[in-house]
This record gives structure tokens, sequence and C-alpha cells, in this order.
């Protein structure tokens, strides 16, 4: 069973403690009211769809399915510190910021469903489809910024990878020329202290991941994760870095999943103590928000009825959306990989028409 330092003893930049208290006035982002209420829309919603799809994923209405309870201010505080202009690049747990950003959420339930117009971003959306390969994200996110910078845009990429990812080779290689190049990249690890069921100090023997970026020559900062202002200044900030041309930013999001990490069978029980899951529960990104809220007056019940009705009319109406698509064929899987199809996979495909015919 893993050993965690208690996130409150290590270095980080934190805006609101759990009490939702600001820690120092002058860290509050400059934002208007509605903006800050936003965040709060935004967490939510997301946390209430999340609790249907992992209802319907067991009621087989939806295929594959990550989680994302816990990791509303990491998620929701980066992608709020962009414009729609800059790109992201998602993992398959990246889903909330990839709608946020654009992405439809019925295509969304489609990439669940495994039905491939899910990953058919529309034309003017800069998301990429979520990426399954751990740590492949963070190549292409090198490439889409070296891109924007080779075309004078101000603009930046946000790669997502999880603290596991940042032992792939991929990472390294991203970060890397990103690194050298000064490319406007941010790399945003959300920490949720474990790779499936792999506790992070057992995959990785750096104790800070954000020390990770030294090794290219790029800034790393530390974030409380489940602090949706801190994230989001820490993003607002490396956005304006790079959009200055003085380079990329990694910043560790410390924060933790309170699921499975899909809902493919894993059981967290296994691998993780009672006590670690309510000690990280009692951090939660959006009660400790809300008292933030109460206490300037900005959120009221009827503004929390308002994104409940909205949450469970909206996504029920996206599920919907994506249940009228007529399901894919076998052979639309392989038929626009190849120009010629191999013999092999012409056989496979065959022998599973001929099985339906006989049934
Ligand atoms: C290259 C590669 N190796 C292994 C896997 C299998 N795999 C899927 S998720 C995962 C753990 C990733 O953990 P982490 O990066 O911490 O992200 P999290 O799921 O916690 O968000 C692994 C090993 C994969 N998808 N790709």
């Amino acid at each position: 069973m893993s050993v965690h330092a208690p996130v409150r003893e290590l270095g980080y930049l934190r805006v609101i403690d759990e009490e939702g208290q600001v820690t120092d006035s002058s860290l509050l982002p400059d934002i208007t009211e509605g903006h800050f209420k936003q965040l709060m829309e935004r967490m939510l919603f997301t946390r209430l769809w999340d609790e249907r799809a992992i209802k319907w994923t067991r009621q087989g209405k939806l295929g594959f399915y990550a989680p994302v309870a816990g990791q509303e201010a990491a998620m929701i505080g980066s992608e709020a510190a962009l414009t729609m202009d800059d790109f992201i690049l998602p993992s398959y747990r990246d889903v909330p910021q990839a709608v946020w950003h654009g992405w439809p959420l019925y295509q969304a339930f489609l990439y669940s469903l495994g039905h491939q117009h899910g990953n058919q971003i529309p034309e003017g959306v800069n998301v990429l489809p979520p990426q399954i390969i751990i740590g492949a994200q963070i190549v292409q996110a090198a490439g889409v910024a070296m891109a924007f910078a080779l075309r004078k845009e101000k603009r930046v990429a946000l790669a997502y990878i999880g603290d596991g990812g940042t032992s792939q080779g991929d990472f390294y290689e991203g970060m890397n020329v990103a690194g050298v190049y000064r490319l406007p990249l941010i790399v945003l690890v959300q920490n949720n202290q474990f790779a499936i069921s792999v506790p992070v100090e057992k995959q990785t023997a750096v104790k800070e991941l954000a020390k990770k970026a030294e090794a290219s020559g790029m800034e790393g900062i530390r974030v409380d994760g489940m602090d949706v202002l801190a994230v989001y200044q820490a993003v607002q900030g490396a956005v304006q870095k790079a959009k200055a041309g003085e380079g990329p930013t990694l910043i560790e999001a410390l924060t933790f999943r309170y699921g499975p990490h899909t809902m493919s069978g894993d059981d967290p029980k296994r691998y993780r103590t009672k006590e670690l899951e309510e000690d990280w529960r009692a951090r939660d990104p959006i009660i400790r928000y809300r008292k933030f809220l109460h206490t300037k007056g900005w959120w009221t019940e009827e503004d929390e009825r308002k994104v409940e009705t909205k949450a469970k009319d909206e996504v029920q109406a996206a599920l919907d959306r994506a249940n009228q698509f007529p399901a894919m064929s076998m052979k639309a899987l392989a038929s626009h990989m190849y120009a010629k199809m191999p013999i092999e996979l012409a056989d496979q495909l065959i022998r599973q028409d001929t099985k339906k015919e006989v049934k």
C-alpha cells in the first residue's frame, strides 16, 4: 500500500484552501464575477455528467469510460485559461476539457461507444481526439506548438498527461523538442497519484514530477490541483509566457480520481486505502470552491438548481443524439485504414459476414 506525503506539506501554488478561504489575495485571478461563476458551473456540470456516464456504462448504454470526479479543478481550471484559438491535446480521461473547448458532447458519447464519428472533430474546433497511447500526445503537442511558432501565430498547445505517462519515452522526447526550440507548449500533468494500480512513487523516483521539466530546460510549476483558481492562475501565466515567445511550461497539478481507473473492471479498493480516499475527498474542488463563492455572495441555491437541470437535460439529449447514429459495421472499422485491404483482414471480414448469415 502506498504512503503519501500529505499534499499540504509540499511546496505548491494554492489560491484557496479547503475552507474556501483565500490564501493570498494578490493571487486571485483578475476575472469578472460571471467568469468566477462559470468555473463553478462547469465543474458542477462535469461532476453530474460523470455520475450519469458511470451509471450508463454500468447499464451498458456507454462503452469505454474513464471517470473524472475529483479532477474537475485541474480539468476545468486549465481549459478556462485558454482562448478558443489555443489547441488542446487530451488523453482518454480529458474528455471534459475537450468538450468545453468545443467538441460536441454527443460526439464524446459516440467516442465512448467506439463509433468513428465520435473522433471526427468538427472543423474549427481546436482539439485532437483523446489519445489512448500513453504519452503520444506530448510528441504531437510539440508538433502543434512548432507549427504555431513557425507560422508566428500567438497560440499555445496544451497537452494533458497523467503521472504514469511522465515515465514514457514520448513524454521526454516531446518535452525535449519543446525546450530546445522554446515552443509555445504547456504540459499539464494531472498527478492523481496512481497509474491504474501503480502508485506514483513506484513508477518514478523523482518526488516532484514538476522537476522533470528541468531536464528539458523548461520551467516546472507545482499547483494544488484541487484548487480551480490555482490551476487557472498557473496555466494563464504559462499561456502569457508562451505567447510572449518565452517558451514552454510543465505544470504538475496534485489531484486524485475518486472512482476506478476506467469502468472496465478496475477495483481501487485493491490498491488504495479508505483513509487515503477520505483524505482526498476532504479537499474536494467543488465543495471548497462553492464555499469561496458563498463568502463572496456569488452563488445561490437557485444557481445550483439551474446547473443541475441544465446538466440533466443536455447530457440526456447528447446521449439520445448519439443513439440515433446507425451502428458501425465491422467493415467500416477497417475499410478506411488501407488503400488495399490486407488478405488476412479481408478473410476475417468474410468470415464475420458468413457467421452473421448462419445466425
Ligand atoms: C503506451 C501505452 N502503454 C500502456 C498502456 C495501458 N495503460 C492505459 S492507462 C495506463 C495508466 C496511465 O496512468 P496515468 O498516466 O497516471 O494516467 P491516469 O489514467 O491516471 O489519468 C496504462 C499503463 C497504454 N494505453 N499505452
